[in-house]
Formats: structure tokens, sequence, C-alpha cells
């Protein structure tokens, strides 16, 4: 099993849409949840690194798909998040658009950690991106991000009550909260992405003679 060093991360590029990327080999893990959930933050505390990924208060900070390359072919990807309302009609048609071609045509992506605020998860928008992703043959991480906004009887709550609702889906959906000021998951976090990259990593057709 590979044992990536996340420090190592750094960032490649961010494209307003899918044929901006890079060509689609190797495997690709992608951040997503609602506008503010904390994917960007998550993505900094993995990496040690205080603004690889741009974090803000204000929901919508995150408007490209952002690439990072942890090691050779292995790449984390910041999604734009979904369900914000106040951002120009306009804009978000756009960024919606091309975070649904990534996530639908992205041969790479083999992977989704799904970040939900613990003291809101599963939103109607965040079922149905779980939904889709076990649909899709995604492999799913789910993140309870602030954790440390709740007391911890509060929090273990939350974290069992959100395992219960998954369980239904049959879909081995680990969940475990997480907290980018408190350092809370980081580990289990990196467990899984170091499994991620071990074991769902698909050849490379073109190099097949
Ligand atoms: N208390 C606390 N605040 C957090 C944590 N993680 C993120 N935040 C705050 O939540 C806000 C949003 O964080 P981001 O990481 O930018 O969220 P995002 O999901 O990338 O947001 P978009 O890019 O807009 O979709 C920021 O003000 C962060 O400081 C956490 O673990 N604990
Ligand atoms: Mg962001």
């Amino acid at each position: 099993m590979l044992q990536l060093n996340y420090h190592m991360t750094r960032f490649i590029l961010s494209a307003p849409d899918i044929r901006h990327l890079p060509p689609d080999v190797g495997v690709e893990i992608a951040f997503a949840g609602r506008s503010n959930a904390g994917k960007s933050s998550a993505l900094n505390t993995l990496t040690g690194q205080k603004s690889l990924a741009r974090t803000s208060k204000t929901p919508g900070r995150t408007q490209l798909i952002n690439l990072f390359e942890t090691a050779e072919n292995c790449r984390l990807v910041d999604l734009p998040g979904y369900g914000y309302a106040e951002v120009p009609e306009e804009v978000k048609r756009k960024w919606q658009k091309s975070l649904g071609e990534y996530l639908q045509m992205r041969n790479s992506l083999r992977g989704l950690v799904i970040l939900m605020d613990i003291r809101h998860p599963l939103k109607e928008l965040d079922v149905n991106m779980i939904n889709w992703a076990v649909d899709a043959n995604l492999a799913v991480l789910v993140l309870l991000t602030k954790s440390d906004k709740l007391a911890s009887g509060a929090m273990k709550k939350q974290v069992r009550e959100v395992r219960e609702a998954l369980s239904e889906l049959n879909a081995d959906i680990e969940v475990e909260p997480f907290s980018s000021t408190k350092k809370v998951g980081v580990d289990k976090l990196k467990a899984k992405l170091n499994q991620w990259f071990s074991e769902l990593s698909i050849p490379d057709e073109t190099s097949e003679e």
C-alpha cells in the first residue's frame, strides 16, 4: 500500500472546465460538498499548507476545478461547492455545469470525499451527491466538518446518526468527524486516500501496445 506524503502536494492548475484539465490518467480524488462546508480548509489541513487551496468566510469562494498533485498520477481536486444561492445566476450556471461535467466525464476520478458541516448534514443536495457517487461506482468517504463547533456528546450523536442513515445504502461508506482547526480526522483521511490511491488506479490504456 502506498504511504504518500501529503505535505509534498503541489498546485497544478485551476481549470474553468474539463477541457482545460491535464491528461485523464492516474487517479483523482475530489473534495465535494456544499459551499462553505470546509473543502478547501480540509485540503490545506491535509497537506499542512496554510494557503494551498483558497478558503473564505464567504460561500462560493472556489469557482474553478483546482488540481493538486501529491505524487505522480495521484491528484487531489478542490471542487466548487454546490447549493449556494447568493451568486449571480449566470456565474452559478457556468460553474455548476463544469462541476457536473467533471463528475460525469472524468475517467481518472475514482473517489469522492464528501464534506458536510456536522451541524447541517445530509441536505438534499448532499444525499443526491452521495447516491449519484454510489451509482457511478465512485468510492466515498464522508467527513463531518467543523466538529470543533459541537461538544463531544453532540458530536458523537451526529456521527452516529449520519452513519445510521447512510448504512441503508449498503455502500461501504465510512463517516468520520473532521476539524481543520483542531486537526481531527486527518489520519483517517490520509489512510483512506492511501488506500484509494493504491487500489483504484486503472491501467493506462494508451500505453498498451
Ligand atoms: N470552526 C471551524 N471552521 C472551519 C473549519 N473548516 C473550515 N472552516 C471555516 O469555514 C469557512 C469555509 O471554509 P472553506 O474551506 O473555504 O469552505 P469551502 O467548502 O471550500 O467553500 P467553497 O469554496 O465556497 O465551496 C471558512 O471561514 C473556514 O475558516 C473547521 O474545521 N472548524
Ligand atoms: Mg473552497
